[in-house]
């Protein structure tokens, strides 16, 4: 028996090697890669959310306990609305997916109204947004549900954006914000309007106009108004990205959650709002019990502030029922036949 010649040796030993180095260099990037989902904490971030939690329960703890005037539960209450329908109509609908027109004074309205939810000024809150919905669910997706309830919830907040986030990211076309001059007003100006509109203005009020005491009404009327609503807004990007039906497309993540729908003011439809982001009701239905958002829009057509409101055909929505669904819907075919 003859034993394999030098040459073939010499081949396998290159081949061998190549093979190692191929390892080792997939090694290498999957380290690099495993580096990058490492969380690095902000911890100016970390300790503001802290203090608010603290003081959001004791505000919580205050008014269940009979210690702030009716008045200032209802005047927090009402501010929690107006100022998440900024978000919902203003930032999300209007800006984020053009899905209506709005006049100079609703846009004026809606910005103001945004400034006072304090979750970024319009353009990062939309640029993150567009984000979202061009990478869902991939480590360019700001608050990637893979990574879990916590991460896509609040977490993101508190940690430095993955790189794909911004490499990809910058393939997010801006320019239509860039020419607006409301948003780019709000965006030079955000580090006075904010504190005034968000904290300020809202502790400010119920002292001012019923005498209540001024610590009680920054718990109250501030602090737990404004933690409360980022909460009812996280809930879309976490729990309507876990738990809930997928009537319209089950291979994505978003579901419809009635619960995040009535907390997040219509916003919870969100697996319709996935598959059709530009209809101005983000739901199928326009029901205002669970979407007061669309509501506000309704209102602001009928008098000539909204125009242009996109929506979607019953048709089209039939179509995609039967072909992407997961059964969930009346209308779909697996749900007639059972
Ligand atoms: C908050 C936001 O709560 C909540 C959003 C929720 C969205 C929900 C959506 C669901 C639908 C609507 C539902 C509404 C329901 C409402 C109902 C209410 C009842 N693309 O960010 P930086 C680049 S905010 C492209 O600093 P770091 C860019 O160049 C709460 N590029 O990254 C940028 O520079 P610049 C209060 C991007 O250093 C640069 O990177 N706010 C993108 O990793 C640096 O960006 C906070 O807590 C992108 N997407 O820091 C503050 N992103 O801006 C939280 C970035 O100059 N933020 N770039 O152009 C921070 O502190 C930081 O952003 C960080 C990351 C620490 C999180
Ligand atoms: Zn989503
Ligand atoms: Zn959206």
């Amino acid at each position: 028996m003859t034993g394999p010649s030098g040459a073939s040796l010499l081949l396998a030993n290159t081949t061998i090697t190549k093979k190692l180095e191929d390892d080792d260099l997939a090694y290498v990037q999957q380290r690099a890669k495993n580096r990058d989902y490492e969380w690095q904490v902000v911890w100016r971030n970390v300790l503001a959310f802290v203090y608010l939690h603290i003081a959001a329960l004791y505000g919580l703890y205050l008014s269940f306990t009979g210690k702030v005037q009716f008045g200032t539960i209802l005047f927090a209450i009402f501010f929690a609305c107006i100022s998440a329908m900024g978000v919902t109509a203003g930032a999300h609908r209007l800006w984020a997916h053009k899905a209506y027109k709005a006049r100079w004074p609703l846009r004026v309205y809606l910005a103001l109204m945004q400034t006072m939810a304090f979750q970024n000024h319009i353009y990062e809150w939309v640029r993150d947004h567009r984000v979202h919905h061009k990478f869902t669910e991939t480590d360019a997706d700001p608050h990637n549900a893979k990574r879990g309830f916590f991460f896509s919830h609040i977490g993101w907040l508190m940690v430095r954006k993955h790189k794909d986030v911004f490499e990809k990211g910058a393939s997010v076309d801006m320019s239509d914000l860039e020419k607006d001059p409301i948003v780019m007003f709000q965006k030079k100006t955000y580090l006075v309007l904010m504190p005034l509109l968000c904290f300020i203005i809202p502790a400010w009020i119920p002292v001012y106009c019923w005498g209540e005491n001024a610590w009680i009404s920054w718990y109250v009327a501030s602090i737990t108004r404004y933690t409360v609503t980022l909460h009812f807004t996280w809930l879309v990007n976490s729990a309507a990205h876990i738990w809930g039906n997928r009537p319209y497309d089950k291979n994505i993540g978003a579901t419809d959650n009635k619960t995040v729908a009535i907390c997040a003011l219509g916003e919870g439809w969100h697996n319709y709002h996935h598959v059709f982001p530009w209809d101005y009701k983000a739901a199928e239905l326009g029901n205002y019990s669970t979407n007061l958002s669309t509501a506000l829009i309704d209102w602001a057509a009928k008098h000539g502030l909204a125009y242009d409101l996109k929506t979607v055909s019953a048709d089209m929505i039939r179509k995609r029922i039967n072909r992407t669904g997961d059964g969930s819907h009346p209308w779909s075919k697996a749900s007639l036949e059972t």
